[in-house]
């Protein structure tokens, strides 16, 4: 192609996509994204379009969880050696046989399974992706009606023949080509970002389509909400613990207006802090000596989607997104929301390993 002309029509598609206008549902919204990406023939843009239908699926079986003797645990234990829930079997396998029919899908990895699923090669495409999900987030709110989520983020690939290998999975955040989440509230929302700002699209349920509510989120400069899980306090660390009393109990001005806000669903409390401002943490502590959630399937695509929000996440000592994975499941703590107080909380640790 020629060059001039491509970067003209690319011009073109940019401004088309910046000035896209009407009735903007998630479906139309992904095909004005991948236009940007004139080599694209839409594998990409069809895994998120079906992550969105599996979301309206799971969201109403969520919605309808108390009439259809799906609430409760499901008798057995994940890799983690939590309790899985009914609803936490049925997203995962939901998501899994959505998913698993793509061409362009070379594997799936969920907070559920121990091990990766693996896709036959097809044979026509070595340019394929990986997905990881956490199928549904903060399922052990799920009797009590409060809000869930599922985590979703995807990696090209980094193998290039045959089935997938466990390497395609374990690469930093900051090499993932979307992320987002999908929030089961009072009302159902998807939000992701493919690297060109956090787009939140609120489910119609009069006509089934999700329809674009919230354009180009940015997380508010104002530190509204301080959330974690206070009553492990006694089990965090120092810098941790100066930080925390800092924002509920200093003498800061900036932090007069800010509230303890703790849902206790990671992706219903970034994505309040997201609205709000705010700063989310769940850090190493006595109990959870590597932090408690996964890096893969919740912290590294929260990661993304807040920095592409103009936030940031840190576990203390390094981004988050730069972490290199080196297990499925790995733990990582997180301090994840507005970047002043994340870093605060970096300059914090950092004073403290100097003896500060
Ligand atoms: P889950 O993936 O098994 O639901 O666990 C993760 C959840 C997060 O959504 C939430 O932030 C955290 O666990 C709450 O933990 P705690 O109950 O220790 O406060
Ligand atoms: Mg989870």
């Amino acid at each position: 192609m020629n060059e001039r002309v491509s970067e003209e029509s690319l011009e073109l598609r940019k401004r088309e996509f910046d000035e896209f206008e009407g009735f903007k549902t998630l479906e139309s919204f992904i095909s004005a994204e991948q236009h940007l990406h004139p080599r694209s023939r839409g594998f990409f843009a069809d895994i998120l379009r079906r992550i969105g239908v599996a979301s309206k699926i799971i969201g109403s079986r969520v919605q309808r969880a108390g009439l259809t003797n799906v609430l409760g645990k499901a008798g057995r234990v994940n890799i983690q050696g939590e309790q899985q829930m009914k609803l936490d079997v049925m997203s995962n396998e939901l998501l899994m046989n959505t998913l698993q029919w793509l061409p362009a899908v070379a594997g799936m990895a969920s907070e559920e399974e121990e091990g990766v699923m693996r896709l036959p090669p097809h044979p026509d495409e070595h340019d394929t992706y990986v997905i990881m999900f956490d199928p549904l987030d903060g399922s052990s709110n799920i009797d009590a009606n409060v809000s869930i989520g599922t985590i979703f983020s995807i990696h090209r690939r980094v193998t290039k023949w045959g089935a997938c290998e466990e390497v395609d999975f374990l690469q930093p955040g900051r090499r993932l080509l979307a992320a987002g989440y999908v929030i089961y509230g009072s009302s159902t929302m998807f939000v992701y970002s493919t690297g060109n700002g956090v787009h939140g699209f609120t489910l119609d349920p009069e006509v089934g389509e999700y329809v674009l509510s919230h354009p180009d989120m940015r997380i508010p400069d104002q530190c509204r909400c301080f959330s974690a899980n206070e009553t492990n306090y006694k089990h965090w660390d120092e810098p941790t613990k100066r930080f925390a009393d800092h924002i509920r109990f200093g003498s800061d001005p900036h932090y007069e207006k800010t509230s303890s806000r703790y849902i206790g669903s990671m992706v219903a409390d970034f994505h309040r802090n997201l609205l709000y401002g705010g700063v989310f943490l769940y850090p190493a502590d006595k109990k959870h000596p590597t932090g408690k959630l996964r890096l893969l399937f919740e912290c590294a695509p929260l990661a993304w989607l807040a920095e592409q929000a103009g936030g940031a996440a840190t576990t203390g000592r390094q981004d988050i997104l730069d972490i290199q994975p080196e297990k499925l499941h790995q733990r990582c703590p997180i301090v994840i929301g507005n970047s002043r107080e994340v870093d605060l909380y970096r300059q914090m640790v950092a004073d403290h390993d100097q003896g500060n």
